[in-house]
C-alpha cells in the first residue's frame, strides 16, 4: 500500500517538550475491536530492545546513541488481531502521528519498531514520552518517535 508523504507532519516541526496528559495508556483499534492498555500491560509482554538508536532533531540537534526496550509492535497487533493487516496509525493526543505498512515492519526484524516502555535500562517516564513509539530505521528527522502514544489504529 502507497503511503502518502503528506500523512507526516512538516519536516520542520518544533517538537512538544511537555505531556499532553498524565495517563499513559492508550487505546488499539482494528474494526470494531478497541483494547485499552497501559505501560503494566504491556510489560507482561515479551520485552525486546532496540540499540543504536538517534532522536534527530532538525531543530535542536541529535541526541543518543540510546537503547530502547519495549514492546514489537508488530507483535503485539498480531497477538490481537492476526496476522494479515497492511496498515498501522499511531497517533499522540498532541495531534503529532505517523503511519507505519504491515511490510516495512516485517523487513527491520532485526531493529523492531518498538512502543518502548524502557530507555537505557531505566523506565521511561511520562515527561520523557512514555509510552513512545520508536522507529530505529528512521534516521532523517524524528518525524516518527512518536512520543505519548494515545492511539494505534489498525487497517486490513
Ligand atoms: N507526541 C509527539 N511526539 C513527537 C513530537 C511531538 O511534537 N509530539 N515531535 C517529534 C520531533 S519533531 C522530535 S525532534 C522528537 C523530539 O524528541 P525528544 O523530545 O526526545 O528530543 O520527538 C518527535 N515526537
Ligand atoms: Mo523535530
Amino acid at each position: 500500500m502507497h503511503v502518502e508523504d503528506e500523512w507526516t507532519p512538516p519536516h520542520i516541526h518544533e517538537p512538544n517538550p511537555a505531556p499532553p496528559s498524565d495517563d499513559p495508556a492508550f487505546q488499539l483499534l482494528s474494526g470494531t475491536q478497541q483494547i485499552y492498555l497501559s505501560p503494566v500491560d504491556l510489560a507482561t509482554f515479551p520485552q525486546v530492545e532496540a540499540g543504536d538508536c538517534y532522536i534527530i532533531s532538525t531543530g535542536h540537534g541529535t541526541s543518543g546513541p540510546f537503547k530502547f526496550g519495549g514492546v514489537s509492535l508488530r507483535f503485539l497487533i498480531d497477538h490481537y488481531f492476526g496476522t494479515g493487516w497492511e496498515l498501522v496509525d499511531i497517533f499522540s493526543a498532541d495531534g503529532f502521528r505517523t503511519r507505519l505498512t504491515a511490510a516495512e515492519l516485517k523487513r527491520v526484524k532485526s531493529r523492531p519498531v518498538l512502543l518502548a516502555l524502557a530507555i537505557d535500562g531505566r523506565a521511561l517516564t511520562r515527561e520523557k514520552g512514555l509510552v513512545r513509539l520508536i522507529v530505529p530505521h528512521e534516521t532523517d528527522d524524528a518525524l516518527r518517535q512518536v512520543k505519548w502514544v494515545s492511539e494505534i489504529r489498525v487497517y486490513r
